[in-house]
């Protein structure tokens, strides 16, 4: 685990409402050198110092994106307004957005952060202190750099940044999830989830989990992020889009190939969503309505076959009566 070392500042660091911060540190942190590991606050698990700012940045390669998970999170707050985290000691994230720094968040007091995920492959964390108090033991986080989205249990496709491959050849059934899930999905990010069944299989989607930022017909006119269905690789417009927290119904496909697509805009997160999909045989409705009446059929034939075997054996019964007599 390594600590940030606090020195005084050179060019003094200023936040943006003009305090001005005496002593700084920072840390850098390379895919390069190593694809994960650990950072805190100065003096963790020890108390920080008042008067702090410390930046933290993470710089990947490629398709690498940043996930940064908090274990341990206790900032001083305190007991007078104002609480809010824009004006108290606290954790801020930046991502990079058409090359200006953008906010993602502001964390401040001791809940813990849910998982963050950069949208490229940096990403900058940075901490202020205004002050300090022996109660308090800072934060720790991991940082990891990875090329999977924080999407398992699939095969990533080799010809899309974010894609994944499901083939009930190799699974007929399992779960999958929004990048990143359960923290929040990554800004200006787009994901596909590429089904293929056996032939006359059909592909069923049923959603656990669904928090995905934006206002049906989900589309940019709302700044919606969504979740799209098509029975092609290219747009299917039979299904509608879906967006909000309301999960959608069971989602079935029209033949053995599905594709489910997540896309995410520029601002506003959520955590996403959690989904089963099941290859399941296709019966044809008209065969089943032909397996019933054929069922039908031999159910009677069964009632007029066991009638004659029951006459039969009366017969039989009389006839040895008789004989016996
Ligand atoms: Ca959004």
């Amino acid at each position: 685990m390594s600590v940030p070392k606090i020195t005084p500042s050179l060019r003094k660091s200023v936040d943006p409402v003009g305090h001005v911060f005496p002593f700084t540190c920072g840390q850098e942190f390379s895919s390069d050198v190593s694809k994960n590991g650990t950072f805190t606050s100065p003096n963790y698990p020890e108390p920080y110092p008042e008067d702090v700012y410390c930046v933290y940045s993470f710089m990947g390669r490629g398709k690498e994106r940043v996930q940064i998970q908090f274990t341990d999170f206790d900032l001083h707050l305190p007991h007078e307004p104002p609480r809010d985290c824009d004006s108290v000691d606290a954790v801020m994230v930046f991502i990079t957005i058409n090359g200006l720094k953008e906010r993602v968040d502001n964390f401040c007091g001791n809940k813990l952060p849910a998982q963050l995920m950069s949208n490229g492959p940096s990403m900058s964390v940075e901490f202020r202190s205004y002050h300090s108090s022996p109660e308090v033991k800072g934060f720790r986080a991991i940082y990891k750099f990875v090329t999977d989205f924080g999407i398992y249990a699939a095969r990533q496709d080799s010809t899309s940044v974010c894609g994944f491959n499901f083939n009930s050849e190799d699974r007929s059934n399992g779960t999958f999830t929004s990048p990143n899930f359960p923290g929040l999905y990554p800004r200006n990010t787009e994901c596909h989830y590429f089904f293929k069944g056996k032939p006359k299989e059909r592909v069923h989607i049923t959603f656990n989990k669904f928090d995905v930022d934006g206002i049906p017909p989900c589309n940019s006119d709302t700044a919606s992020d969504y979740v799209e269905f098509s029975n092609y690789r290219t747009v299917d417009r039979k299904i509608p889009r879906h967006c909000g927290v309301k999960k959608p119904k069971v989602i079935e496909s029209d033949g053995d190939f599905f594709r489910v697509t997540f896309k995410s805009n520029d601002k506003f997160d959520g955590t996403g969503f959690e989904a089963l999909y099941q290859f399941k045989p296709y019966i044809d409705p008209a065969t089943v309505k032909r397996i019933s009446s054929n069922s039908t059929a031999s159910t009677s034939s069964d009632t007029t076959d066991r009638t004659y075997t029951f006459l039969f054996t009366l017969v039989s019964l009389v006839m040895m009566l008789m004989i016996n007599v």
